[in-house]
This record gives C-alpha cells, sequence and structure tokens, in this order.
C-alpha cells in the first residue's frame, strides 16, 4: 500500500518556490551526510523525526524548504576509496547513487531538485570563489610553521580535528611537522563568535562548548627586563600573559616557551645553548596534549647568564625554558608564581626555586608558621607585596596592571584560545585551492573569471610519502601562467579542508544552480538565515563553529545581512545497539534501516525512531518497540475501514468525553512536535487512537480525520493512502493543520485543593467551572474540613476557580 507513494516526491509535488502568496518562509535543515557509502539508522534518526517537524509547519501554513544534499569532499570518503582500490570520485559518486535511494525511502519532503554535491565543480566553484574573498579581506595567510601531521592520513589537519593527540577521521597518531600551510584567520572573529552565542536558541551545552573552544581569558601583559650577563649586550624584554596580575610579587622565575624566539636572539649569549637546543629539540617531538598533561613531571633547563628583573619588587630572577609553556599560546612566556599556581609549583618543587606566598585566604594572615603544600591557585587577600598589600585579590589585580601601564611596563589583555583554522590539505579528494606561485610575482589569486580551478582527473591519487599533495604530481595542473604578469608559473596543489565545503552549504541551498552568483541576494533574502538546523552534537565545534565565522565574514563584505546562520539548532541523540552499547560491526550489533523498511515499511522505522525516547537523548535500539509500533499503525488501517462515515454530533457522554481526547490531543501534539518531543506526541496519540477504536460506534467521521492529519508527519506514507481511500482528493500534507477548541479540552471534573491557613488539608473531585459559592458549601461539608475548623471563626476564603480554595481561621 506504502511503495507506491515513494514516487510522490519524484512527481514534484515536494517542490518549493521561493515565494508562496500568504505563507511566511520557513527554512528547516538538516545536516547533510557524507556519502560513506550507507545510510545507517544514525542518519534516520536525524532526518526522520526532523522531518515530521518540516511536515507539521508545512501544515502548520508555513512555506518549508528542506533540502538535502552531499558533504562529498574530504578524507573519509577518500581514506575508504584508497581501501579498496577505488578513485574516490567513482567511490563518491556511487556512493551518493546508493544513499539518494536509501534517503527517498524515509519519505521526507525533501526538494530534490535542489540537490547540492559539494565535489560539483558548480559547487566548488564557488567555495573556491569565497576563498578568494577571503584572501582579499585578508582573512587568509600562508605560513610555514608545525602543524598537525596525521602520519596515516599523511596530512595536516586543523586543531579541531585532533583529538586527544589522534587523527579525528582515522585515529592514528598525529604528530607535529614543519610545513606550508595555508590559515583562515578565524581569530579576528574571536569576540564576536563569543558574543553572539548569547542570542541564539541552542543547546546551553553546545554553547558552553564553543565558548570554552574560543576560551576568552582577561589578563594582563607584563614586562620583565632582562639582563645578560655579558659586558655590554642588550636583550629584548620578555613579555608574559598573566591572569593573575595580583601575583607579580610572588613571581620567583620566568619560563618562556621552547618555541619562544628569545632563545634564537640570544643565542650563544645563553652560556649552556648547547643543552639548551637539546631541551628544545626533545620538546619538539612532545605532542601539545603531552605537554599540558598536568600529572606529568615538570621539565625545563635554566638559561644560564640571564636573567630577569621582576618590575615589582625590583629582584633579579632566573629565566628558564620549560614544556609546559607553549609557544603559540598568549606570548608564548609565563611569569611563575610557584606559590600560587600548581604547575609553577612543581617546578619550581624540583629546581629547587624560591616558593614566596603573595596571596591568603585571610586579610593580614601571619606567614611565619605556614608552609604550602601545594599551590594556593584561589583569589584572596595580598601580602608581602609593597604598597598593595592588604588588598582584595581582584582589587589588586587592577591596581597592580594601572601601575605597571603609567610607567610603560604593561597593560590589560584579552587572550583567547582560538587559533587560526587550518585549511590546507595535502589530499586529491578536495577543492583545489585557487592560488598560484609566481616567480616575479609571488602568491597571486587566481582570477574569478577562471574559476572553477577543476580538480584533475589522475590516476594516482594516493597521498604522497613526502607530504606533499597527489596533484603536484600532475604536471598539466601544475603548470599555468600567471594571471598577473602572463609568465609562466604553478599553481597550489593543496586541497582545502572539507569543512570549508560546508562552511556555506546552507547558503547554496536557496539557489543552488546560479552559475553568475555564489547566491542571489532575493534568494537569500528569502530563506536566510536557518530558522531550525537538526543534526549531531559531534559537530558542536568544528563545523558550527566554521560556518559561523563564514556567515560573519560574508556579512562583513557585504553580502550577507545576518551574522549568525543557525537561528535554532537541535541535536538528536545517539542510538546505541539493541544489547545497549555503541552500534559497530565487529560488535554485531548494527541496525540495517534498509532491512527494516523492507520489513516494516518506512512508517514504522519513523514512528518508532520518534517514539522510542527523548530525541536529543536516543537510546538503545528496541526491536520489539518496532512491532508495537506496526501492530497500532495495522489498526489504525483496519479502523479506516470500519468506521461510519456519519458526521452526526452525538450527545452521548461518551461521545462528549472522546471530543475532549480529542483536542486535549491537538493541543499536546503541537506542542510536543513545536518543541521536539516527538515520543510524547506519538503517545498521546496512541492514547487517543485507543479511545476511538474502543468507541468506533459513536465516533464522528470528521474527528477520525483530524486523527489522521495529526498522525501524517509521523507516518506519512500510511496517511496519505487512506486519506485518498477515505475519499479525499488533495494530499494529506498539505491540509491544515488541526486546531484544538480551547472550551473543549477543559476537563468536566478536577481536584480541588483545600487549604487551611495555606496548607493543604483536602482534595475533592468538583465539576469544572465551579462557582466560589457552590465550592464553598462543598468544603465546608467535608467531615476533615469541619474538624479542623471546629467553631473557630473564619475570617475569609481565597478562591482560584479550578485550583484551590484558601480558609484562613
Ligand atoms: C602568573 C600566574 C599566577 C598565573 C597564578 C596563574 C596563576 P588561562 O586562563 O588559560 O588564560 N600561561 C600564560 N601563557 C601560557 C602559555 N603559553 N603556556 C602555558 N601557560 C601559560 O591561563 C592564563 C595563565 O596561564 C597565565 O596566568 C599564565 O600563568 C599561564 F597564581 O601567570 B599565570
Ligand atoms: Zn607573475
Amino acid at each position: 500500500m506504502a511503495k507506491n507513494l515513494n514516487k510522490i516526491g519524484e512527481n514534484g509535488i515536494y517542490k518549493v518556490k521561493d515565494k508562496v502568496a500568504g505563507k511566511k518562509n520557513f527554512y528547516h535543515l538538516v545536516m547533510f551526510p557524507y556519502p560513506s557509502g550507507d545510510l545507517h539508522i544514525g542518519h534516520w534518526y536525524n532526518f526522520a523525526p526532523a522531518d515530521v517537524y518540516a511536515r507539521f509547519k508545512k501544515m502548520n501554513g508555513f512555506n518549508v524548504l528542506s533540502p538535502i544534499g552531499f558533504d562529498a569532499f574530504g578524507l573519509p570518503a577518500e581514506n575508504a576509496a584508497i581501501k579498496r582500490g577505488i578513485h574516490p570520485k567513482d567511490w563518491t559518486y556511487k556512493n551518493i547513487k546508493t544513499m539518494t535511494r536509501q534517503l527517498k525511502n524515509i519519505g521526507a519532503i525533501y526538494d530534490w531538485s535542489r540537490k547540492i554535491i559539494t565535489s560539483d565543480p558548480d559547487y566548488y566553484k564557488w567555495t573556491q570563489w569565497i576563498f578568494l574573498q577571503l584572501f582579499k579581506s585578508g582573512l587568509v595567510y600562508r605560513r610555514k610553521a608545525p602543524a598537525n601531521w596525521c602520519l596515516k592520513c599523511r596530512t595536516v589537519l586543523a586543531n579541531e580535528q585532533v583529538i586527544e593527540s589522534k587523527c579525528e577521521r582515522c585515529g592514528s597518531e598525529v604528530i607535529q611537522k614543519n610545513i606550508e600551510q595555508w590559515l583562515f584567520k578565524i581569530t579576528d572573529y574571536a569576540e564576536g563568535l563569543l558574543k553572539d552565542l548569547d542570542g541564539l536558541d541552542w543547546p546551553e551545552k553546545t554553547k558552553t562548548m564553543q565558548r570554552n573552544w574560543i576560551g576568552r581569558s582577561e589578563g594582563a601583559m607584563i614586562k620583565f627586563n632582562v639582563r645578560c650577563q655579558m659586558p655590554d649586550v642588550r636583550c629584548p624584554d620578555i613579555e608574559v600573559f598573566t591572569t593573575r596580575a595580583d601575583t607579580v610579587f610572588g613571581a620567583t622565575y620566568v619560563v618562556v616557551a621552547p618555541e619562544h624566539p628569545l632563545i634564537g636572539v640570544l643565542g650563544l649569549k645563553i652560556r649552556n645553548f648547547e643543552e639548551v637546543k637539546k631541551y628544545v629539540a626533545e620538546a619538539a617531538k612532545k605532542s601539545e596534549l603531552q605537554r599540558t598533561d598536568l600529572a606529568k613531571e615538570k621539565t625545563g633547563v635554566k638559561l644560564e647568564g640571564i636573567e630577569a628583573v621582576n618590575p615589582l619588587s625590583g629582584k633579579k630572577i632566573s629565566v628558564f625554558s620549560a614544556d609546559y609553556v607553549l609557544g603559540h599560546y598568549g606570548t608564548g612566556a609565563v611569569m611563575a608564581v610557584p606559590a600560587h599556581d600548581q604547575r609553577d609549583f612543581e617546578f619550581a618543587m624540583r629546581y629547587n626555586l624560591a616558593i614566596k606566598q603573595v596571596i591568603t585566604p585571610q586579610i593580614n594572615a601571619d606567614l611565619r608558621e605556614n608552609k604550602l603544600k601545594k599551590a594556593f591557585e584561589e583569589d584572596g587577600y595580598m601580602v608581602a607585596s609593597g604598597e598593595f598589600t592588604g588588598l582584595k585579590s581582584t582589587e589588586g589585580r587592577k591596581k597592580i596592571v594601572e601601575w605597571l601601564e603609567k610607567r610603560g611596563l604593561g597593560n590589560e589583555k584579552v587572550n583567547y584560545k582560538l587559533r587560526d583554522w587550518l585549511v590546507s590539505r595535502q589530499r586529491y579528494w578536495g577543492a583545489p585551492i585557487p592560488i598560484v606561485y609566481c616567480d616575479k610575482c609571488g602568491i597571486v589569486p587566481v582570477s574569478e573569471k577562471n574559476l572553477p580551478i577543476k580538480l584533475p582527473n589522475v590516476k594516482n591519487y594516493l597521498p604522497t610519502e613526502e607530504g606533499r599533495s597527489p596533484l603536484a604530481k600532475s604536471e598539466k595542473f601544475v603548470k599555468t601562467k600567471c594571471p598577473k604578469c602572463g609568465l609562466s608559473a604553478k599553481r597550489e596543489t593543496d586541497t582545502m579542508d572539507t569543512f570549508v565545503c560546508s562552511s556555506w552549504y546552507y547558503l547554496r541551498y536557496a539557489d543552488p544552480k546560479n552559475s553568475k552568483r555564489f547566491v542571489d541576494p532575493k534568494k537569500i533574502k528569502a530563506w536566510l538565515p536557518v530558522d531550525v538546523y537538526i543534526g549531531g552534537a559531534e559537530h558542536s565545534v568544528l563545523h558550527l563553529l566554521y560556518a559561523r565565522f563564514f556567515t560573519k565574514a560574508l556579512y562583513d563584505m557585504g553580502f550577507l545581512s545576518f551574522k549568525e546562520p543557525f537561528l535554532k539548532l537541535r541535536h538528536q541523540g545517539i542510538i546505541l545497539g539493541p544489547d545497549g552499547q555503541k552500534m559497530s560491526k565487529s560488535r554485531g550489533n548494527v541496525i540495517d534501516p534498509d532491512e527494516l523498511v523492507e520489513k516494516f515499511g518506512s512508517d514504522c522505522v519513523r514512528m518508532y525512531l520518534c517514539f522510542m525516547g527523548p530525541y536529543d537523548q536516543g537510546g538503545p535500539w528496541n526491536p520489539t518497540g518496532i512491532l508495537g509500533i506496526k501492530r497500532f499503525l495495522e489498526r489504525v488501517y483496519r479502523l479506516t475501514f470500519n468506521i461510519k462515515r456519519s458526521n452526526i454530533d452525538i450527545g452521548a457522554s461518551e461521545a462528549q468525553k472522546l471530543k475532549r481526547i480529542l483536542h486535549q490531543t491537538v493541543k499536546k501534539t503541537t506542542e510536543d512536535i513545536e518543541n521536539f518531543r516527538f515520543n510524547t506526541a506519538v503517545s498521546s496519540l496512541m492514547i487517543l487512537f485507543n479511545e476511538m477504536e474502543k468507541n468506533f460506534e459513536i465516533l464522528k467521521f470528521s474527528n477520525f480525520e483530524i486523527f489522521l492529519k495529526l498522525l501524517s508527519p509521523f507516518a506519512p506514507y500510511l496517511t496519505e493512502d487512506l486519506w485518498r481511500q477515505l475519499g479525499n482528493k488533495k494530499l494529506i500534507h498539505r491540509e491544515k493543520w488541526p486546531i484544538y477548541d480551547p472550551k473543549l479540552i477543559k476537563e468536566e471534573k478536577f481536584e480541588l485543593i483545600i487549604q487551611i491557613n495555606g496548607k493543604m488539608r483536602e482534595k475533592i473531585s468538583v465539576d469544572c467551572g465551579v462557582s466560589q459559592k457552590e465550592a464553598e458549601k462543598l468544603v465546608l461539608e467535608q467531615e476533615k474540613v469541619k474538624n479542623i475548623l471546629g467553631d473557630r471563626r473564619i475570617k475569609k476564603i481565597i478562591f482560584v476557580p479550578d485550583r484551590l480554595i484558601n480558609i484562613v481561621i
């Protein structure tokens, strides 16, 4: 019965117009999938309940855009292709075909005419165009620096793609490698990316993760003069970043990161330079995680012959290099305060350095008896800090910075953990970076009219040992003319990180076929920003942060009129195997949606996914749960043919009750779906249906039709079918969503709470709408109330209609 309806989507019934008279546009978006080759149950869990929401919005009078496409470039597709010895392009497009068929089974209202494939030249032409716009705006740069290098994928990775020192894609070890790379200056947007989170309707947890990733930190820059013991040699100052300027008096040494330029600048002025160099080389081999591991033993090396001057105490202190200080954060140097920073404390213990306490929990504490066993890291009161002694540390911080500022020795400073986004990849399957190297002109952007720079169809797409892109081997691709001077030049052979492609696809859906512009401004206005975005929480930092950055950058260039791409965001949970474990082939607990569709039909799968639990939580798959849904839909099917075609209102109290439940259910499902509570929406539909089935003799025909409409977003195939069988000419998903009558949802009886002097004493069941007079009479007849009142005088009676009565004595 439902199979033929599969075609509905292809007949163009879900085609979306940019404008429909009398309707507001609503942009409903799911995160587009990688064409990994198989649509798994996790995809279904994202897309099917999301489609319930889209259909619900549509029936509520919105002109809904719900597009789909493929995030087709990138490492996962390429690695899989390499494993199977198929060209990444063939592999990708074959998978897209399979997944398109699978996606159609979901029965979503996707407008397939707007499909996007990011590896199509007419899409990546505009990815390259955006690269050029960012380049023009000074948001792109190239530099040689250590980068995360995955030994297995043989490419650099962005920081966001390194999870606990392992490659996010393949799980292998990531080391640091010195390499030329392209970066986007996302750090220019750190403050906006942070601040604008406040206005978004996103899960709080996701916002927190982004906030932490951006990592705003308020502190100060402080200059430490450096003295070299060799005569007549001047040394550059060391600038440190600190969040605790109140502890300057306790700074008993200074530490520079092994990468710090000072070491190279001083060179042989450092007496033990050889030893220092060795230490630096060792540090370079360690990953950031190893270096920042709090539990590890702190190591370092003293720079002999060099001293720093504490700007407040005037004391000369030692300078060390230690790998627990990172080169890229802050200034790459810290003033070490062992009494108040645990890392410094451990270091000082090991190297026998002075530990000087300058903050105490109580004001004017006596320090003589007190020997610290670990660093005291909290705020408190300043001691042994000259004129600042006695101040609260929070106040002292400000005062000290003011003092330093007056003398040109420091200033307030905000730092971010966020680093620039490394976008170049030494891999084949990505959009080529539209840049040319000319001996005369240097780095030259490709001219816009020559876009797209097509990815050549090379036979040898394997990553090279020495870490260069496979494109470098294609002479035809590399050789070109300089866009500026016309002399022969070489193309950039790195490709872009796939996250670049997915940072703007939501814009392209508004105008997917445009060959003149990346999107027509009118279409942007019609659809964007996205009203609701639905997808996995694993993208909390990566994709969602990058997409926000793109939107902000394009806004600043004048291409967009909004600064945030996704106003509302919802995550689905994760579906586990029936054994409660993560699904995996090796565990043999994978649920295959194709099989389920074959066995139960798409509606059952959709509806069970909605029903199985709170949407944002997911949980284990229950094989008997889907059977319950199947039986339920079969009952709906049967009842449709047993129901009397009478629309007469029967006055019987049973009929009244049925009507009330119906209207209550309309209210409940409406509110539940609007709030992504699909599970409780389904269960209230079940309750309603039970009542209808029990009383089908008196069930009004039009009321049953209302039920079918409520069911239709969950079970579109079945309901479209039944809707026609009932003689309707139009499609059910184009019907209006039912509205309830507030008068009809009122219960006949309610529990009246009886209070005496504000304390609850009794509850009685009374008619809804009971008047105060009637209620008082009933209440005063209650034995319990009579006993408490005795013959005390009633001062007054407070009555809250349909809720409570309070007798004040
Ligand atoms: C002195 C001090 C005293 C510090 C004290 C803390 C406590 P967040 O919040 O993460 O910004 N720091 C600065 N740059 C560093 C780097 N490149 N590598 C490692 N550590 C670095 O933390 C800022 C604090 O981390 C700074 O404040 C500095 O130590 C350290 F009682 O300065 B503090
Ligand atoms: Zn040139």
